[in-house]
């Protein structure tokens, strides 16, 4: 069969886009849930403060940076003030704490690779981890958050991205795939590659929010409020972005040479960052980096097999864009 080329067909790419708003709309987490997670950490800082009256939590992940789904858990940090505490005993001391109140499940994992605390509130019926003093992730939470209030197309983008890839099993990085932020991070990138623009390079305006973490100098432009209807000479829709996005990573990234990087909002060679040799099990197969730590490469986790899988499900998902007569369908089709 022969379907015309999508971009030819107007009223098809409108009938697709509604299509794509309505799975965004139904993936939207309704406001009772924040109203939870508020009472959630009303009791757990009501404990952590008794304990260690100069701590301080914060939620961070998808449920504070806005790119989150209904019924999500939540990521949780405790901030000791102190860089040099021993975080497996502070872990242990809470769980301790905690189970003494009306929680579940309560389990330190101190040996995990970021140790945590795990629990479920039956009050809430929300599950939580925290960590200790994962401040960075506190601050690329802010970051990401920060993009989305400037054009709602990313956010829109964001959910159905992460949608196809945990219905294609391409978001599970103990096999090899992307984390939820590394894909946040590929579309705000491609909305501020996008001509013309949707999205700023916030790194590179002037510093209105600067804070230095674990040696990590932090600044940006925070002050998005002012950004109000950046993108608006860019008139894509939806359908056609996130079209656009699977037809670039498919056939258009240039995988041996270039490193996607939001923190300068351009493309950034393999060579200067010296990602062309595999060192340990850094592969750097497809290269994704951390606005903060620049040394840092979300795509560290993909290995010779999961690459193969990764660049298959782009090319999967860019035929489906281009020839599918219902694309909704086949798109997030369970692997
Ligand atoms: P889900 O909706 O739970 O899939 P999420 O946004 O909670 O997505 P992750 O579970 O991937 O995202 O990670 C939770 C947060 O931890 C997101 C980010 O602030 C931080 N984070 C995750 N991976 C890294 C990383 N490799 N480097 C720095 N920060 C990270
Ligand atoms: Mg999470």
């Amino acid at each position: 069969r022969n379907y015309r080329s999508r971009t030819e067909c107007r009223g098809d790419i409108q009938r697709l886009n509604a299509s794509f708003l309505a799975i965004y709309e139904s993936l939207i987490p309704p406001e009772e849930e924040k109203e939870k997670q508020k009472q959630l950490m009303a009791l757990l800082d009501k404990h952590v403060t008794k304990e260690w009256p100069e701590a301080r939590l914060f939620l961070y992940g998808s449920c504070a940076n806005s790119f989150g789904f209904r019924k999500s858990d939540i990521d949780v940090c405790l901030a000791m003030g102190d860089a040099d505490i021993d975080k497996a005993q502070i872990l242990l001391k809470l769980a301790d704490i905690l189970k003494s109140d009306n929680l579940e499940n309560v389990q330190a994992l101190t040996r995990a690779r970021v140790p945590i605390v795990k629990l479920m509130d039956p009050t809430t019926g929300i599950s939580c981890d925290i960590c200790v003093n994962n401040l960075l992730a506190v601050i690329n939470t802010k970051l990401l958050r920060d993009y989305s209030k400037i054009d709602v197309r990313l956010r829109q983008l964001a959910f159905i991205i992460k949608h196809w890839a945990k219905s294609r099993g391409v978001n599970e990085t103990y096999q090899g795939t992307l984390s939820s932020y590394a894909y946040v991070l590929m579309c705000i990138h491609f909305l501020q590659m996008r001509t013309p623009s949707i999205l700023p390079c916030l790194q590179e305006m002037e510093t209105t929010y600067k804070i230095n973490v674990d040696n990590v100098e932090c600044c940006y432009f925070d002050k998005v409020e002012k950004l109000e209807g950046f993108g608006s000479r860019n008139s894509e829709s939806i359908a056609q972005l996130v079209w656009a996005f699977f037809n670039y990573w498919a056939h258009s990234h240039d995988y041996a040479n270039d490193v996607i990087s939001i923190r300068t909002g351009s493309l950034v060679s393999k060579r200067a960052k010296d990602w062309t040799r595999r060192i340990g099990n850094d592969r750097h197969l497809i290269c994704i980096e951390d606005p903060f730590e620049v040394s840092h490469d979300l795509g560290r986790v993909v290995d010779k097999r999961s690459i193969r899988v990764l660049r298959e499900e782009f090319e999967r998902a860019a035929e489906i864009m281009q020839y599918d007569p219902n694309p909704c369908v086949k798109l997030f089709e369970p692997y």
